[in-house]
C-alpha cells in the first residue's frame, strides 16, 4: 500500500543515494480466465508509451509483458463462478464442447521477479486495460513492490480510467485516458526530482478521494510517437507462424454502440495519425520481419478516403509476402467492393464484421448503424473477392429474446461465413452499463466516481435482469464467460446452448466445404441434437427453448469457404 502518505519527498531523496535509477518499466499483467485470444495480446498501448518515452534523454523505457511466454496453468475455480460449473465443469466432448478449466495466462510470480529484478527503475507502469482482470493489475503492483519498495507505481487503461480508486489505494498514480502526454510528464517530474503531485500533469490521480473529470485530455493525435516493443520478443507475437504486429491508425470511433466503452479512454474525437507515419512504422517492422499486420483500429475504415489512400500506400510498398486483418472487427456500413479489393490486394485474406442482431429492434437498442441487408451485400462482394468472413453475434443483451437470438444465428448459419458468439456482459462505462445497470441500483451514481466494487440491484427492475454477480464483485464478473445476466426473456442456459450452437453450425459449415453431403455421418450427432435436445454423451444443460425453435423449421447452412449448401431438419 503506498499512496499520498508514503509518496513524498523522502522516497525521492532515498532514490537519489542509490544508483540513479533510469529505467521506466511497463508491464502488462497476466489473465486468469477460461480462456485467452493468445494471437491478439501485443500490448501496443504500453508500446505507444514507450515511444513516448524515448523522447526524454537519458530514460530508458522497457515493456515486460506478463501475459506472454508462460506456461498457461490451472487455478482453482473462483468461488464467484460456482454457478457457472454445471456448464463449464466438464472435460471437454465433442468439436463443439466450451471451457473447462479455469487458467492462469501468461508468466509465473517467480518468471516475473526474474524479468524485472535486474533493472533499476525510476517508475512502474502497469496496465489495467480489463475490469474483470483489475485483480491481477494488482496483484502485479503487490509483486514489483516486494522487488522495488520504494519505486512508485502508476497504473492507466481502461479499467484503470473508469475506476481509479479500485487501484489508487495499491498504487501511487493513475493517469486516465490516453497517456502519452501524461506520461512523458510524470516521468520528467520524477526524473527532475519533483513530487509529481505539485505539478500540473494532465490525467493525474494520486488519491481515490479526487473528482475524476467529465472527460480525460488526449493528447495530440496529429503527434502520437511511433510504437517501440523494446524489451518484449517478436517470437511471441505471431499469426500463422508469421510474426506478427498490431497497427493503430487512429483513435475514437464515430458509432455509439451501447455495449461499448472505448469512449471513456479515446473520448469522442475520431481522429486519424498521418498516413506517413502509419507507413514508416510498418516499414520498419517489415524490415524487422513482421509479415503480418493486425489493424487494431476501433473502426479502420470509416474514413473511406484515410483508408483508401492508406491501402493503396501499402500496396506501393509491393510486400508480396505480407498478410493482414483487422481482428478486432470492420464495421461494414463503410465497406465498398473498391474498399475490399484493396483490402485483398494488400493481403487481407479474411474479414472480422459484428453483425451483432438480425432483428432491427435490438439494433436499435444497441445504437448500431448497420443493416442486415448491408450485412448480406457484405457477404456477397467478400465472397466474389475470396475473402473470407467471420461475423459475431450478441448473446444475451438484456432486451433480446431467444428466438431472436436464434434467428440471428440462422442468418448467419446460411451466410457464407463462420459465426462467432459474443456473450453479453455489462462493460463498465457502456451507455448500456450506464443506462440499464446502475439503474438497477438502489445506491445509483455515475460510474465514472463510484468507488463501490459490489452491486446491489433489485431483480424487480422492468426486464426482470437477474445477476449471478449480485452481491458480488461486478468487475470481476464482466466477462463473456461469467454469463452473467439473466432476464425474463432468457436463463443461463439458453445463452449457453446458443453459444455451443454456434459452434455446431461451424462445425457443419466444415463439413460442407470438405464437400460431403447432407446425410453423411459427419452430421448425425447433430442430427441427434436437433432430435434429442441433448448434447450427445454428456448431461450438460440444454435449453428446450432452442430445442423447440430447432424442431420447427429446417436449418440452411452454407460453408465459409464455399457456398455449398445443406439443409437440416429433425
Ligand atoms: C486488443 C484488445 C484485446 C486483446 C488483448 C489486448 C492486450 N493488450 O493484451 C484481446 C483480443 C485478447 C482482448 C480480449 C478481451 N477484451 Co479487449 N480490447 C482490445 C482493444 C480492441 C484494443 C486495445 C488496444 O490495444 N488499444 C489501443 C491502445 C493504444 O490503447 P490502450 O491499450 O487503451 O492504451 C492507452 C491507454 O489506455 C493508456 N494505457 C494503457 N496501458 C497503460 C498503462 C499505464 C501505466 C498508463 C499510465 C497508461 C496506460 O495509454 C495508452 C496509450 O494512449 C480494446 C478496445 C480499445 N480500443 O481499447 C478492447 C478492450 C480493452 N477489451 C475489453 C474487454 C472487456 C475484453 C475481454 C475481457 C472481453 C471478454 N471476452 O470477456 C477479453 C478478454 C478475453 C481473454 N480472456 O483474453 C474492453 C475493456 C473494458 C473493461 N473496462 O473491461 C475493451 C475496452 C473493449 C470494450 N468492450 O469496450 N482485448
Ligand atoms: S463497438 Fe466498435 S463500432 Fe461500436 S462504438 Fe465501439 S468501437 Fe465503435
Amino acid at each position: 500500500m503506498a499512496h499520498e502518505t508514503e509518496f513524498n519527498s523522502l522516497e525521492l531523496a532515498k532514490q537519489s543515494q542509490s544508483l540513479l535509477p533510469n529505467d521506466v518499466l511497463l508491464l502488462q499483467p497476466w489473465i486468469e480466465d477460461f480462456y485467452t485470444t493468445d494471437c491478439r495480446i501485443q500490448p501496443i498501448g504500453l508500446a505507444f508509451l514507450a515511444g513516448a518515452l524515448q523522447s526524454i534523454p537519458g530514460v530508458n523505457p522497457v515493456i515486460i509483458d506478463c501475459l506472454a511466454g508462460g506456461q498457461k496453468k490451472t487455478i482453482p475455480w473462483p468461488k464467484e463462478f460456482q454457478y457457472l460449473k454445471p456448464y463449464y465443469g466438464r472435460a471437454p466432448q465433442g468439436h463443439y464442447a466450451l471451457f473447462h478449466q479455469y487458467y492462469r495466462f501468461g508468466l509465473s510470480d517467480t518468471q516475473i521477479i526474474e524479468a524485472i529484478q535486474n533493472y533499476n527503475p525510476l517508475l512502474i507502469g502497469i496496465s489495467s486495460l480489463f475490469s474483470p482482470y483489475y485483480k491481477q493489475s494488482l496483484a502485479l503492483a503487490s509483486l514489483c513492490k516486494q522487488v522495488f519498495p520504494h519505486c512508485p507505481i502508476v497504473m492507466g487503461g481502461n479499467h484503470a480510467s473508469l475506476h481509479p480508486s479500485t487501484l489508487l489505494q495499491h498504487c501511487d498514480f493513475v493517469l486516465g485516458g490516453e497517456a502519452e502526454e501524461s506520461m512523458v510528464a510524470l516521468v520528467r517530474a520524477l526524473f527532475n526530482k519533483q513530487d509529481p503531485r505539485t505539478q500540473s500533469i494532465p490525467n493525474l490521480l494520486h488519491s481515490p478521494k479526487q473528482p475524476l473529470p467529465k472527460q480525460w485530455v488526449s493528447p495530440n493525435r496529429a503527434k502520437l510517437p511511433t510504437p517501440v516493443f523494446n524489451g518484449l520478443q517478436a517470437h511471441h507475437y505471431t499469426y500463422n507462424s508469421q510474426k506478427m504486429c498490431f497497427v493503430i491508425t487512429g483513435r475514437s470511433c464515430p458509432h455509439r454502440c451501447s455495449f461499448c466503452s472505448i469512449h471513456s479512454v479515446f473520448g469522442y474525437n475520431y481522429e486519424h495519425i498521418p498516413i506517413a507515419q502509419v507507413l514508416q512504422y510498418m516499414q520498419q517492422q517489415y524490415a524487422n520481419g513482421i509479415r503480418h499486420f493486425d489493424f487494431e483500429d476501433d473502426n479502420l475504415t470509416y474514413d473511406t478516403t484515410y483508408a483508401m489512400q492508406l491501402f493503396t500506400e501499402i500496396a506501393k510498398q509491393n510486400w508480396t509476402d505480407i498478410e493482414c486483418s483487422a481482428m478486432n472487427g470492420l464495421s461494414y456500413v463503410s465497406l465498398t467492393f473498391e474498399m475490399l479489393q484493396s483490402m485483398k490486394h494488400i493481403g487481407f485474406e479474411s474479414l472480422n464484421l459484428a453483425l451483432v442482431t438480425a432483428n432491427p429492434q435490438v439494433r436499435k437498442l444497441s445504437q448500431r448503424p448497420h443493416t442486415l441487408e448491408r450485412f448480406h451485400s457484405t457477404l456477397q462482394m467478400a465472397s466474389q473477392l475470396q475473402l473470407r468472413v467471420i461475423a459475431y453475434f450478441i448473446l444475451g443483451m438484456p432486451g433480446q429474446t431467444v428466438p431472436e437470438m436464434w434467428s440471428t444465428l440462422c442468418e448467419l448459419a446460411k451466410g457464407q461465413c463462420l459465426a462467432g458468439a459474443s456473450p453479453f456482459y455489462f462493460t463498465p462505462g457502456s451507455p448500456i452499463h450506464k443506462n440499464i445497470y446502475n439503474n438497477m441500483h438502489s445506491n445509483t451514481h455515475n460510474t465514472q466516481s463510484t468507488h463501490a466494487t459490489h452491486n446491489t440491484c433489485n431483480d424487480t427492475n422492468q426486464m426482470g435482469i437477474k445477476l449471478a454477480s449480485k452481491n458480488k464483485d461486478a468487475y470481476f464478473a464482466a466477462r463473456l464467460t461469467a454469463m452473467d445476466v439473466e432476464t425474463n426473456d432468457f436463463d443461463r442456459t439458453d445463452i449457453y446452448t446458443l453459444f455451443r450452437m454456434t459452434r455446431v453450425i461451424n462445425y457443419c459449415k466444415e463439413g460442407i466445404d470438405k464437400g460431403l453431403l447432407v446425410h453423411h455421418s459427419y452430421f448425425d450427432s447433430v442430427r441427434e441434437i436437433i432430435q434429442t435436445g441433448t448434447w450427445p454423451h454428456e448431461p450438460t444443460p440444454f435449453s428446450s427453448k432452442v430445442h423447440q425453435l430447432l424442431q420447427a423449421n429446417p436449418i440452411v447452412i452454407t460453408g465459409y469457404k464455399t457456398n455449398n449448401t445443406i439443409t437440416l431438419c429433425s
